[in-house]
């Protein structure tokens, strides 16, 4: 069975408290829920992963090689600082398809700059958590 890995990064175990407006009311177990059902449908096994920390988003990437079929990343804020994401994105030729929730190009400035696109073969951003069920619908296509 295909595997499919999904990493969500800083500040996203807080969803459900942070503002509504860029990030909907639903919490990141919802969306974990929502993610797995989508995965059943697509036939794909789901790892489902938050982590605030930069070199543990960094270890599971590079524990991902010749293990996952594709990897869905929000990487939080470390989608505008992390060259050590990238870095470890780029080892990668599996498909990687970044997510956000929000849509960062229409935030601050600081958020316009992507360090993970670099490395994805699509971006989603701006449809809230069902962002997430898109990104696992291309994650299928792509793997199919
Ligand atoms: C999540 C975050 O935590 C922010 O730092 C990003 C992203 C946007 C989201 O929209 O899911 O800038």
């Amino acid at each position: 069975m295909r595997k499919l890995l999904i990493i969500n990064g800083p500040n996203l175990n807080m969803l459900g408290r942070r503002d509504p407006k860029h990030y909907g009311s639903r919490t990141l177990a919802d969306i974990e829920q929502m993610c797995k059902e989508a995965a059943k449908k697509a036939d794909m096994e789901l790892s489902f992963r938050q982590s605030n920390h930069e070199g543990e988003i960094v270890t599971w990437i590079q524990e991902a090689l010749d293990v996952y079929d594709a990897i869905i990343i929000n990487a939080g804020a470390y989608t505008h600082t992390s060259i050590a994401i990238f870095d470890a994105l780029e080892l990668h030729e599996i498909p990687i398809i970044e997510v956000h929730l929000s849509d960062p190009d229409k935030r601050e400035k600081f958020r316009h700059v992507s360090y993970v696109r670099l490395a994805a073969s699509e971006v989603v951003k701006g449809k809230g958590a069902e962002g997430y069920i898109e990104s696992i619908e291309i994650a299928d296509r792509l793997t199919s």
